[in-house]
Order: C-alpha cells, then structure tokens, then sequence
C-alpha cells in the first residue's frame, strides 16, 4: 500500500460517496433474483453450445430488494484483468463493501499481477484500511493486472489448488473480452469439475467495445474518452491559436473506433477516420491518404495550414488489403517460433524477406510496400490472446508520410498551394488510470458491489450488468448477463477459438450518424469544441454529464420501445 503523501484532490476523491441503485442499496442481503429469458450466443451457437456444456444458455437476471435473510461466510478472490481502466479500484471496493455487509466474517482475497496470480498463488488479504487507501482512486495498482490467458488444464488445476487454500469459493474477474473469454473458460472448467467455485466477470475496458443489450457501456470509457477530449479540446485551441501545424492524433481503443468517435463528438476535429467505416466501404490505404489529403489542400487553399485529425489505434487492422496481409501474417508468425531458419536471422532486412516470401503473393506486395519502422512494429509478438499490440503501431506516422507524398504530388498539380507541417500525438496511456469520473465512480462500485449479489444468488459465468446509466445512480436496473451470450468462434494464434465477441460501431447506429451528418462541416469550418477537464464537483450540468455514446445509444433504444 502506497504511503506517499496525498494530493488535495486524492484526499478529497477519498471521501467521494458512490450512490447505488435502490435495489442494491437497500442492503445486499434483501436481494432477490428476478429470472428473465434464456439466452443463445451471439454466433457458432452450436459450437459454443458444445464447448459450454454447463454454463450455455442460462437466463438473465435482474435483481430485486425483498426480505432480509442471513448468509453465512464466502471467502472471494478477485482478479484484475487486461488494460487499466478508470474505476477498477471502485470495483474492488463494492465487492468488498457488499461481501463485508453480507457476513462480517467474510474475507476478499486479491491476486496479484492479474490472472497470472491465481495461478502462481500470489495475494493479499483485503483490510478496511487497503480497501479505504484506493477508493475512487485511477489505476489497478492495488493489486496490479496482467494479460495472462487461461485455457491450459494446467492453469486451471493450479488455480483450483490455490482457491482450495484460501477457502474461495468465488472469483470475479474484471476485465474485457479477452479476460472475460477467460472468466467463462474457468467457470465452466470449475462446474465441469465439481470445484463448487462461482465465477462472475465485471466489464471492463475503455475501449468500450463488451457491450450489448444488456451491458450498456464497460467502465473506464466515460473517464478516458473525457480526458483524451480534454487533452483534443487544448490542442484545438493551440492550432486555432498558431495556425500552423497540422496535429495528427491517433487514439486508443485497440480494434473499435468508439473511443475516437466519442472524442470526435465531444470536441469536433476536422478530421476522424472510423475503422469500421473503412472496412464497410473497403477503402484501401491510398484511398484514406487521399481523402485526407484533400481536406488538408481544400483548407490550405482558403488559407487554413492548420486542422486536427484523429486516427482510431485500430486503423490498420480495418484497411481490406492490410487486413487480409496481417491475417495471413498473423498464420506465418504462428509457425515461426519452431523455424530454426526465420530464428537465426539478425538482421530485420533479412527477416521481412524471409517473411515476404511466405506470404501469399498479394500480400507480400503489401507487407513489401511498407516503411520499414511499420514492418517492424506489424512482426512484434501478439499479446497473450492473440491480438496484434495496434498500440505499438504508429499509423498515424504512416498517413503523415504518405500524406506528404500525395500533396507534393498535388502541389506539381497546381492543386495544393499550402504548406503542410505536422506533429503527431498518441492518447490511450494518459486516460487509462485518470480519476474516475463521477459516472465511473459509481458504476464501478455499483459493478461491484453487484458481482457480489450474483455470487450470494448462486451465479457462476455471468457478467456484473448494471443498466438504465443514463438516468441517476439511484435508478440504475442491477442483474446479470450469461458470458457464453456473447462468445463466438475466432481465430487466434492460428486456432479457431471460442471467443467474446467485440462490439464494433456500428455504421447504421446514431452515434456514427452523427459524425456522419456533421464531418463536412468540421472539415472546413472550425467548429472545436473545448471539453475542459473532468469536474468532480459543481454543477450535474457539468459533473455529470454521460458520454455522447451513451446517451444518443439510450435514446435510440427507447424511441425503439
Ligand atoms: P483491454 O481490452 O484489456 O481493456 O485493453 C485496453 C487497451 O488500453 C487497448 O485500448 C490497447 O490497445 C491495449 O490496452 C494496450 O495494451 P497494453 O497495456 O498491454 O500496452
């Protein structure tokens, strides 16, 4: 536990009261199940069905206060999965405030270092003193996170030896769909083995992609879209103000485009790629340079060397011919650990060539068309599940160059009589352990203090779903949502694997129709926006305030009712 000296705002965060619905509220041990319908995966249904024999196809729940009735002791243990996102240590803290209110004698255990910890039997024992440290605090450094995936039956036998040793018989797993593919993986593994060990996931990640009907957001993308629309909103004000550079800002959010789109709604940039956009309408990479290129030379030519463009982290996995190169490559680097002939090559030349020369001819052509700093960051190890780090890729360098390419071409057109001077930015580390907003406060600990609810109902392999977010704390509807609802097949690695599904934008949706109805107009005229910082106090106007996705996906969904 950190004993450095606090801030006034961490001292003052410390005291913030989060507000629970009314269901939860009332005590957790009034809480009675409400059975809604049962439900089918989303895709694969009969494969899912086959590999979740004992978890697949379970009711949703909501939740209801009744009686009082007495529960004996549960010992929990909890897991920090995946990215940091804001609120996570509010998660912790409704767990523990619910487990603790249901029976005092109750213990909350936290594993170190994300999944990994469960299965290396590394923890701590919560205490009121560690749990008050943390509350409304940014970060997951209470017990830190990891991204370790869990699939092995070696993994899971350890992870049982060690729950056995603490008496757990619960685990909640707060993560996003990788770290909750791995939540429903360990509750069906546990039910299969008569373990008696309950599993719950909270969703959780900024990139704001595990969502559906039932789960409204995932925590941590109100707070970081709100700081990178900050952090868009000064940078608007310095461009307006110097009127010389052209800021190119790529975006977190990993394959999604629903962080960069809200930050574009929020603060109304020239120019915003959207991933999905992209794929649906198969623009290639030359297609995106030269509509950029052209707003930048339409401006330049009414006198304007200036404008913001943000770049969704996820771009270059959306253009069809990178798409179907990274694929292919992403087959080829599966088999390269055992070749013996890729693994003594030294020199990165050499290996692009060895690489080019097993991919499929098409897609040699486009891995050889690449910068080399590309080519290097697109051969970086996957994460544990598979997934290409997009983080590490720098596209919005990539457009630049090209960009500058096209406009020289331009300029020898007579087409582009401006200058063109660059800077670039990436925004994703900065938001991810900010302050929880006031709405991420909440909704984390309510998360929280939910998980608990389904474990003392009996749940395993659900989600923590707390819904109706646009309305006050207090009225927010508590319940569950069975994981294998969301999953898939997908291939990872090079292997089919069942998988939770991601929640891309969707083009039809109000949110893009939004940009869609207002980009021409950014493009050209300066309509910035200026966000400002999060506010924790002062008026709901201001400190309460949901993001635009939120609200325009509510409001949509209710004109539907
Ligand atoms: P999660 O899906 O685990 O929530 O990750 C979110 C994220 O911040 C992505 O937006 C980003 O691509 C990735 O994590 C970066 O990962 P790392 O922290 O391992 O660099």
């Amino acid at each position: 536990m950190t004993t450095n000296e606090l801030s006034p705002l961490q001292k003052a965060r410390l005291n913030f009261k989060p507000v629970l619905p009314k269901t939860l509220a009332e005590g957790i041990k009034k809480v009675e199940v409400i059975e809604g319908a049962k439900t089918e995966c989303v895709k694969d249904q009969e494969e899912i069905k086959r590999l979740f024999p004992n978890t697949y196809g379970k009711c949703t729940v909501t939740f209801k206060s009744g009686s009082e009735k007495e529960y004996s002791a549960k010992n929990v243990g909890v897991i920090l999965s995946g990215g940091q996102a804001p609120g996570g240590h509010n998660v912790v803290a409704g767990l523990y405030d619910a487990l603790k209110q249901a029976n005092k004698e109750s213990k909350l255990y936290g594993f170190l270092g994300g999944p990994s910890g469960i299965i290396d039997g590394e923890y701590i024992e919560f205490t009121d003193e560690i749990i008050d440290a943390y509350r409304n605090t940014g970060g997951f450094d209470i017990i830190g996170s990891g991204r370790t995936k869990l699939e092995t039956e070696e993994q899971f036998q350890k992870a049982l030896a060690n729950c056995k040793k603490l008496n757990i018989t619960g685990i909640v797993i707060i993560g996003g769909d990788d770290s909750n593919t791995n939540a429903a993986m360990l509750a069906e593994w546990f039910v299969q083995n008569n373990a008696g060990i309950q599993v719950i996931g909270c969703p959780k990640t900024i990139d704001g992609d595990l969502k559906n009907d039932q789960i409204e957001i995932s925590f941590g993308f109100d707070t970081a879209t709100k700081t990178y629309a900050e952090l868009v909103g000064n940078i608007q004000r310095d461009v307006n103000s110097a009127k010389k550079y052209w800021h190119f800002v790529k975006v977190m959010g990993r394959s999604a485009t629903h962080v960069a789109l809200e930050v574009a709604l929020q603060t109304q940039p020239n120019i915003t790629l959207i991933s999905e956009e992209v794929e649906e309408k198969k623009l290639s990479l030359k297609q995106i340079v030269d509509y950029m290129a052209n707003i930048i030379a339409q401006r330049a030519n009414d006198g304007k060397n200036f404008g913001v463009a943000l770049i969704p982290e996820g771009l270059i996995e959306f253009i069809p011919e990178m798409k179907r190169m990274i694929a292919n490559l992403n087959d080829v680097m599966s088999t390269l650990e055992q070749d013996a002939s890729y693994n003594k090559l030294t020199v990165p030349a050499d290996r692009f060539d060895f690489i080019e020369s097993r991919l499929e001819p098409d897609n040699a052509k486009v891995f050889e068309s690449l910068p080399v700093l590309i080519k290097a960051q697109l051969l970086m190890d996957r994460d544990p599940h598979g997934n290409v780090q997009v983080s590490k890729i720098e596209t919005e360098k990539l457009l630049i160059e090209m960009i500058k390419v096209k406009l020289d071409q331009m300029k020898a057109e007579g087409e582009f009589m401006g200058k063109f001077s660059d800077q670039c930015h990436f925004f994703g580390y900065e938001g991810r352990c900010a302050f929880p907003s006031n709405f991420d406060a909440n909704y984390c600990y309510a998360l929280g203090f939910n998980a608990y609810a389904l474990m003392q109902a009996g749940m395993t392999g659900y989600l923590s779903s707390v819904r109706n977010l646009t309305a006050p704390s207090t009225e927010w509807v508590a319940g569950g949502v069975p994981l294998t609802m969301m999953m898939n097949m997908e291939k990872r690695h090079g292997h089919m694997k069942p998988v939770i599904q991601k929640a891309l934008v969707k083009l039809d949706g109000p949110v893009f129709k939004k940009l869609e109805a207002n980009r021409e107009d950014w493009a050209m005229n300066d309509r910035y926006m200026f966000p400002g910082s999060i506010q924790y106090w002062g008026p709901s106007e201001v400190c309460d305030i949901t993001t635009q996705t939120l609200k325009l996906e509510r409001e949509a969904a209710a004109a539907l009712v």
